[in-house]
């Protein structure tokens, strides 16, 4: 079936969770339903809230514009507008923006039949971004804990928290977040050059099937994951991503308080060589 024709097949009422058929409708080729009208006020008034609270600090410059989150004195009480009052709001509207739009692919998926992997995938995102803002920052009792919405604040942001548990990259589970976006890469760069080399032939030669794609990594490592595995790799890997940065940074603060390589004492303290004359702790 022509895509066109399919579509066509496909736009019929009903999936919806919330609204009913007051917003089951297509504007050209996007589906509105009511998470897609609340995403687009939540979005469309945290960004005019950004170029308000650009407009009121002294830089225009794209890099450079920031809105910060209140200083750690508010605590978690609602700070006046231009000291972390917008960053309050603008949380708020791109939280409900981001949540929205997840919502808005559960009713696509309900409409087609099809899984919610899409939207679970894109929680995970979420979580990763509401770890950041909310409950870390309440975690720790200020508001002040986000990061601030600018292009390169947000990177003093995370440089600063870094350094502010010594160097990061000891924390255990920022070195399981990072190997699973390294290995995320991996995957993915595997999965495409494969299915270009098949699907994709020069002029005149024919496009060959999965079994090809399957036995080449046969032939190389001795097994192949199969083309439904491949996916379900992809997305596990990906979700572990998210999900164990979202856990670095929300342990960072709260459980563990100190330098992170510190936490790697409980190696070298392990009782059969804790004692040994001569060892670290000797
Ligand atoms: C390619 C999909 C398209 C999305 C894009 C992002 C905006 C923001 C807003 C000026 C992969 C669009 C950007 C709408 C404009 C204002 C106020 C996704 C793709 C192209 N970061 N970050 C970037 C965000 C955090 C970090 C770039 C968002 C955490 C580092 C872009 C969030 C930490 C580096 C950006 C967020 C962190 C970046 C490219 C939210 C840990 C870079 C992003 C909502 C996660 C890189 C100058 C990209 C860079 C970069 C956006 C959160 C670290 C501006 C929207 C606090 C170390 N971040 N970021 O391609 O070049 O994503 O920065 O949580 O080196 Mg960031
Ligand atoms: C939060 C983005 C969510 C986005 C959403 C959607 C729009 C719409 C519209 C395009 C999570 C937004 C959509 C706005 C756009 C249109 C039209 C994604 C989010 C909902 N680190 N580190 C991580 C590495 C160091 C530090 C994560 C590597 C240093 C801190 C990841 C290195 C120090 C934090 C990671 C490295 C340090 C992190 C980020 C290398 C600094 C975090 C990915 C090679 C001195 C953050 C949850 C992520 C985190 C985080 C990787 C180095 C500090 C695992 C590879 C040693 C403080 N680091 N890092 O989380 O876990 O994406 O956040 O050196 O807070 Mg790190």
């Amino acid at each position: 079936m022509a895509q066109l024709t399919f579509e066509r097949k496909y736009r019929v009422r009903g999936g919806t969770l919330v609204g009913g058929d007051l917003f089951d409708f297509w504007v050209g080729p996007f589906y509105v339903g009511f998470f897609g009208v609340t995403t687009l006020f939540f979005a469309a008034l945290g960004t005019a809230l950004i170029f308000y609270g650009a407009s009121q600090g002294d830089t225009w410059n794209p890099w450079l514009i920031s809105i910060e989150p209140p200083p750690l004195e508010y605590g978690l009480g609602a700070a006046p507008l231009l000291e972390g009052g917008l960053w309050q709001i603008i949380t708020m509207c791109a939280t409900l923006a981001f949540t929205s739009w997840a919502l808005r692919e559960v009713e696509i998926c309900r409409k087609l039949g099809i899984g919610y992997h899409v939207p679970i995938a894109f929680a995970f995102a979420i979580l990763a971004y509401v770890t950041l803002v909310i409950i870390r920052p309440v975690l720790l009792g200020a508001w002040g804990h986000g990061f601030p919405y600018g292009i390169f604040s947000h990177l003093d942001w995370v440089n600063n928290v870094g350094y502010t548990y010594g160097n990061f990259h000891y924390n255990p589970a920022h070195m399981i977040a990072v190997t699973f976006f390294f290995t995320t890469c991996l995957a993915l760069a595997l999965h495409g050059s494969l299915v270009l080399s098949a699907l994709n032939p020069e002029k005149g030669e024919e496009v060959k099937t999965p079994d090809h794609e399957d036995t080449y990594f046969r032939d190389l490592i001795g097994y192949s994951i199969g083309p439904l595995g491949i996916h379900r790799l992809g997305l596990l890997l990906a979700l572990n991503a998210g999900f164990w940065s979202a856990v670095c940074i929300v342990i960072s603060g709260t459980v563990w308080f100190g330098i992170w390589a510190d936490w790697w004492y409980w190696w070298v303290d392990l009782p059969w060589w804790a004692g040994i004359e001569g060892g670290i702790n000797g």
